[in-house]
């Protein structure tokens, strides 16, 4: 003790707080643990004490003044107690080597996959018959798209759940879930899963029971008896799907009122204010992670809390439930790891990283729209002036966090960039958008794309679809015969994936990028599907294209080859955790997307060329950052920069990787 002060340390709790704690253990906890073997007593009492305020002081300011407040708290810690008796050994085992290395997913050879059970696989034993694909790729995350019981389709791929305890038939059971979930673990690759927590489907048992007239159920949704309290919102909201499902709330006439339904009339919005729907969401989400996820994707996230006169998204209490959620997972799974899916403003986003005061608390990944959009964006314009611009104001990932960088998934691109980022380049926000969405739909002159615009509403607004290989010009290159434009649509899209390989975080691959899938054609032959043009972009695995990856001089071979020498390279540079400092930097070519990522004596520097055409840098820039221009490894693409006299010339769409410093 010095000064007379009590050290700080995690265990020094505020006196109501150390209270409340030690009610609970007499109360809930100690009963609870009866008959358990003294270490395993002794382990989840010293996590409980840790991560008590992290879990008690959210759950206060969010429902003190709630009259189930205790109840529902106790009930909370009854959960988290269970969750951490029922969590089979090897999991335990996972929690403490887990520990140990919590940037597991930071690290240089984190490389992700996306897919689809069914479209991959057929069936989750099925898939078990497929890792070879994802080793060879060098996978060591697989994020498996909706796999709970869904309500008969339409259900939004399966995000309308409505049995968070079952795997939907069709894929599955969920002792299916757990062996597959092993087979992981053995392969080294991580699990994640969707929790779709913002909303169930009007067939979920709750919803049943609200229908049924429980009036407890009832109070798990949001629902009004006339226009007056939708009104009022609705004066903030944005539609999510205008085109589709326009409005927030849907009529139930078996209920006499109004649900607010944000997504499609069929996904009912729980409601967070009630703390018996956090409890309720906790006990799914722990029940999933002793089947042996991973890593829980959080839905929609920034939807959970509704403030009149607000867009009822990012609210400050969002951040207490993601908080409150947490803590109970580093009690009872904290192995498991929360990933943000908030497609959100950029200053809004780093928030599910944990800032302030909930700082090192919530999400450890989010996924980074604006990379995404703005590499889209570069490639149709074939400049990187806002991509610079854009990046450079963003906030970093915190420490111990880190993005998911990504070059599509299942859903539209949103045109988000922001007017303020456009006019600081000289650009009209607006004006740009519309040439996106143009572009990408393939109506604006030259236009490599053969995408579709998404929701498009009465004023022209719109988002975008279609695969990345469409989207990269490699559809249209392949309709006319046109060899070089196949050349060119491939280093799209390996111009593309080497940013997102490189800029920092763990990358993601979506299911058939690594092949050039097109565009499914039959999408809107499925009733269930039609007026959803999402379904484009979500095809279904061709084995036959796989089993050409090998076959040189194809297209799948060329991608799959320089997917495979990205992974490579990256798992071969230090520089390439999460953990390394990025910066974005002019390099003086407006076509040219310049970065570096340093680490502990290591560097990387990223030479990108979003245009067709040659390109070239002065060689004093990586110097002015650093870094000799010539004398350091490159590692990758390594035909495509050149020293010319005092120049480095990047052949069209090159991508280089300048690496430093000490060998990995
Ligand atoms: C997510 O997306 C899913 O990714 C979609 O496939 C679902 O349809 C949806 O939730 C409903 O479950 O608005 O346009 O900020 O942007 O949650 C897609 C997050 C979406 C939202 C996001 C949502």
């Amino acid at each position: 003790m010095l000064s007379g002060r009590p050290m700080q340390n995690v265990l020094v709790m505020r006196p109501a707080v150390r209270r409340a704690f030690e009610r609970a253990v007499r109360q809930d906890v100690e009963p609870a643990l009866d008959g358990r073997p003294g270490p395993e007593r002794d382990a989840l009492l010293t996590r409980l004490e840790r991560s008590f305020t992290e879990l008690y002081e959210p759950f206060l300011a969010l429902y003190g003044g709630h009259p189930r407040f205790e109840p529902e708290l106790r009930a909370l810690l009854g959960a988290v107690v269970a969750a951490d008796g029922a969590r089979p050994a090897q999991l335990h085992r996972l929690d403490h080597e887990r520990e140990i290395t919590p940037d597991w997913h930071e690290r240089e050879h984190a490389l992700g996959y996306v897919a689809y059970v069914d479209r991959f696989a057929g069936t989750l034993p099925a898939l078990r018959e497929r890792l070879a694909h994802l080793h060879d790729l060098g996978v060591s995350y697989l994020h498996l798209m909706p796999l709970l019981r869904a309500r008969p389709e339409p259900n939004d791929g399966g995000y309308a759940v409505a049995d968070y305890g079952a795997v939907e038939p069709a894929l599955g059971t969920m002792d299916d879930l757990r062996a597959l979930a092993a087979d992981l673990r053995t392969a080294g690759i991580a699990l994640c899963v969707d929790v779709v927590l913002n909303h169930t489907a009007r067939e979920h048992a709750w919803a049943q029971a609200a229908l049924g007239g429980d009036p407890d159920a009832l109070a798990f949704y949001r629902t009004y008896p006339d226009r007056t309290e939708p009104d009022a919102y609705e004066r903030t909201l944005r539609d999510v799907f205008p085109a589709t499902a326009p409005g927030n709330f849907t009529w139930v006439p078996e209920l006499g009122r109004w649900v607010w339904t944000t997504f499609n009339p069929w996904q009912w919005d729980l409601d967070y204010a009630n703390p018996a729907v956090l409890r309720a969401m906790a006990e799914v989400m722990l029940a999933l992670a002793n089947q042996g996820v991973d890593v829980l994707r959080l839905d929609a996230v920034p939807f959970l809390w509704k403030r009149l006169g607000t867009s009822c998204q990012n609210q400050p209490e969002v951040h207490d439930v993601v908080q409150c959620l947490r803590a109970a997972f580093r009690i009872a799974a904290p192995a498991v790891a929360f990933k943000a899916e908030a497609i959100v403003a950029p200053r809004e986003l780093v928030a599910y990283l944990g800032a302030g005061r909930h700082e090192g608390k919530e999400c450890d990944l989010a996924y980074h729209n604006s990379l995404m959009v703005l590499l889209w964006s570069s490639l149709a314009s074939t400049k990187v002036t806002l991509m610079t611009h854009a990046l450079r104001s963003m906030p970093a990932a915190p420490p111990g966090t880190s993005w998911v960088t990504y070059v599509r998934c299942h859903d539209d691109i949103g045109w988000a960039i922001a007017d303020e980022d456009a006019a600081a380049v000289g650009e009209d926000g607006a004006l740009h958008r519309r040439f996106l969405v143009d572009f990408y739909a393939g109506r604006f002159p030259g236009s490599f794309a053969r995408g579709a615009p998404f929701q498009e509403d009465a004023a022209g607004d719109a988002r975008t679809s279609g695969t990345a290989a469409s989207l990269a010009g490699l559809e249209d290159a392949l309709a006319r015969g046109d060899e070089a434009a196949v050349d060119l649509a491939v280093r799209r899209l390996l111009l593309l994936y080497g940013v997102a390989f490189s800029f920092g975080g763990l990358p993601l691959v979506y299911m058939g990028d690594e092949l050039g899938l097109l565009n499914e054609r039959e999408w809107a032959g499925d009733p269930a599907h039609a007026g959803d043009n999402r379904w484009m972009h979500r095809p279904t695995m061709d084995w036959d294209a796989a089993a050409r990856r090998h076959e040189p001089g194809t297209v799948e071979a060329r991608l799959w080859a320089g997917l495979v020498r990205l992974a490579h390279a990256r798992r071969g540079t230090r520089a390439m955790h999460a953990a390394a400092r990025t910066e974005v930097f002019a390099t003086g070519n407006e076509h040219v997307l310049g970065l570096w990522r340093r680490r502990a004596g290591h560097g990387v520097l990223v030479l990108a060329n979003f245009a067709a055409t040659p390109q070239r840098v002065h060689a004093t820039v990586p110097e002015l950052h650093g870094f000799a221009a010539t004398g350091g490894e490159l590692v990758a693409e390594d035909r495509r920069l050149e020293l010319e006299g005092d120049e480095l010339v990047l052949e069209p769409y090159a991508l280089a990787w300048l690496r430093e410093g000490r060998r990995a």
